[in-house]
């Protein structure tokens, strides 16, 4: 399958980040790619399509800051990377910040997703590869395609970055999409964690159905978002569909919840779908509690491909190292009918 991505989104290498209370090696790290590059025959690299689809989704201040938040810590007397510690709960007035902590907090929603030097350049780059992604689909005869993002995307907001985050690179190119013609989308979550940023993009957007399966967020991160009974509002009442599955769901359940999201996709009447893949489902994945298997992930992709639409592919998380590689090679082989 069609593969896209930069060398330049490996510039993004955080430290540590905060969990737990305790300090940890940040798990969405360079090798990540590595992993996932030893098992793709080759890779494209992606043309610059510049700041404009990026905008259409993200808010021109928030990606301002995105730019400037590295040289700003190091202007303000700090080293290493970038990271808040004080949050505004929700509701707070709406000031005007200089301070890069106040920024951070004003940004960025948990202490786990630093910005580092190579950062604003990664996250641009992780959003191109998505958009020549969608090129290939919509301009290169290609039906699917899969932008080998990183840092990845769908906990990132219109205005806010976490979850390793910073631009989402999957409501970008539905919203790529969108002018294209391609719609109506449907963007269907399959990492371990509930997409919070995409679903807050498109809640009230009739145009762009959301479909996510993931770790109840009663016991799992990102805790505020992707609770069943969130559905959607105003004209998107209904465009939402969350499926939250215990910890330790193996492929039984997961097929259940799976087959709900397509029949639901199938029924909106989407034209082209972007999945928003995730291996972090993986049994072993270090950091999160589903059993899935790496059989299961060529399953998913099989089953995926029954839709029969047009598929752009886009990397979330996935931390197992060692099996990450086989683990998308797995999935996007069930996608291909392999
Ligand atoms: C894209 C993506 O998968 N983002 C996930 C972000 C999760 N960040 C917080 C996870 C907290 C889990 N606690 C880890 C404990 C490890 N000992
Ligand atoms: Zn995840």
């Amino acid at each position: 399958m069609l593969t896209v991505y930069s060398p330049r989104q490996n510039a993004h290498d955080p430290l540590r980040e905060l969990n737990n209370g305790e300090w940890m090696a940040y798990a969405e790290s360079p090798a990540r790619l590595e992993s996932v590059l030893a098992q793709m025959g080759e890779a494209t690299a992606p043309v610059d399509n510049g700041l404009a689809a990026i905008l259409a989704v993200h808010d021109p201040a928030y990606v301002a800051f995105l730019e400037s938040a590295h040289q700003e810590w190091l202007a303000q007397g700090r080293s290493g990377d970038a990271i808040g510690y004080a949050f505004p709960i929700c509701g707070r007035r709406p000031l005007t910040h200089d301070r890069i902590d106040a920024k951070l907090g004003q940004f960025g929603f948990d202490a786990a997703t630093p910005i580092a030097a190579g950062t604003w350049g990664s996250a641009y780059w992780s959003a191109q590869s998505a958009l020549s992604a969608l090129a290939a689909l919509a301009e290169g005869g290609e039906s699917q395609a899969f932008a080998l993002c990183r840092p990845p995307g769908h906990h990132a907001g219109a205005d806010y970055f976490g979850g390793y985050c910073y631009l989402n690179n999957a409501a970008i190119a539905a919203r790529a999409a969108e002018a294209r013609g391609l719609g109506p989308v449907a963007v269907l979550d399959v990492d371990y964690h509930h997409g919070n940023g995409t679903q807050d993009i498109f809640y009230e957007d009739a145009g762009v159905f959301f479909a996510s399966i993931h770790a109840d967020p009663r016991t799992d991160y990102p805790y505020y978002w992707g609770h069943a009974d969130e559905r959607g509002a105003g004209a998107g009442e209904g465009t939402t569909f969350n499926q939250p599955l215990p910890r330790g769901t193996g492929w039984a359940q997961y097929e259940a919840a799976l087959g709900k999201a397509l029949e639901a996709i199938a029924g909106f009447g989407a034209r082209l779908l972007i999945v928003s893949y995730g291996a972090d489902t993986f049994a072993g994945d270090p950091i999160s509690h589903f059993a899935l298997t790496t059989e299961d992930m060529h399953r998913i992709g099989a089953r995926i491909a029954a839709l029969a639409l047009p598929t752009l592919v886009v990397m979330e998380g996935g931390y197992h190292i060692a099996a990450l590689g086989r683990n998308v090679a797995a999935f996007l082989s069930g996608l291909e009918g392999g």
